[in-house]
């Protein structure tokens, strides 16, 4: 996870496989759309610099991150997709709608993980303001969509 010593987008490419052939689901929310928008290019050029073709990624919207489960399993269920990355900004409110929400899409997604036996990635970003989603899609913590696409990678190659 983000700290202040570690920033989210650095990572050793060496041993990362080849993933020209590989078919990749993007699930991203629409809650937060600007910042969401942001992980999923960080997720996609990531992807791309790795050897993926344009056409082998999949990009799907879900209204909030509590719909991302659903998103993942519709993809997931495909043969044609390899690897799924779920991308969302989930801001702490008043109330504790952020927890529920984070909750159910760390357990629901992990679900469809094993169901699928295939890599689903929590690319969620859980903050506590707008200023730390925005340092983690882009700035000073580098961009959670970068790295939730390397560890598609490097699932893929597990
Ligand atoms: C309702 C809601 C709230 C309050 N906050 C967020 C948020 O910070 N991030 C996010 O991705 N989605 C949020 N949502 C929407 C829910 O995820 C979901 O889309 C709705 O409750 C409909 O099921």
């Amino acid at each position: 996870m983000a700290t202040a010593l570690k920033n989210l987008s650095d990572y050793n490419s060496d041993n990362l496989i080849d993933i020209a052939d590989k078919r990749f689901g993007l699930v991203v929310a629409e809650w937060n759309k600007e910042i969401t928008d942001t992980l999923c290019l960080g997720a996609y050029d990531t992807l791309i610099k790795h050897g993926a073709s344009p056409e082998n990624i999949f990009r799907n919207t879900v209204p909030g991150s509590f719909e991302l489960t659903l998103g993942a399993q519709f993809l997931a269920q495909s043969p044609e997709i390899d690897a799924v990355i779920c991308l969302g900004v989930v801001i702490k409110g008043e109330t504790k709608h952020d927890d529920y929400i984070c909750h159910a899409v760390a357990h629901g997604i992990t679900h469809v993980a094993m169901k699928y036996n295939k890599p689903v990635i929590f690319g969620l970003v859980t903050t506590n303001d707008e200023q730390q989603a925005w340092d983690r899609a882009g700035g000073k913590h580098g961009n959670k969509g970068v790295e939730a696409a390397v560890a598609a990678i490097q699932m893929l190659g597990f």
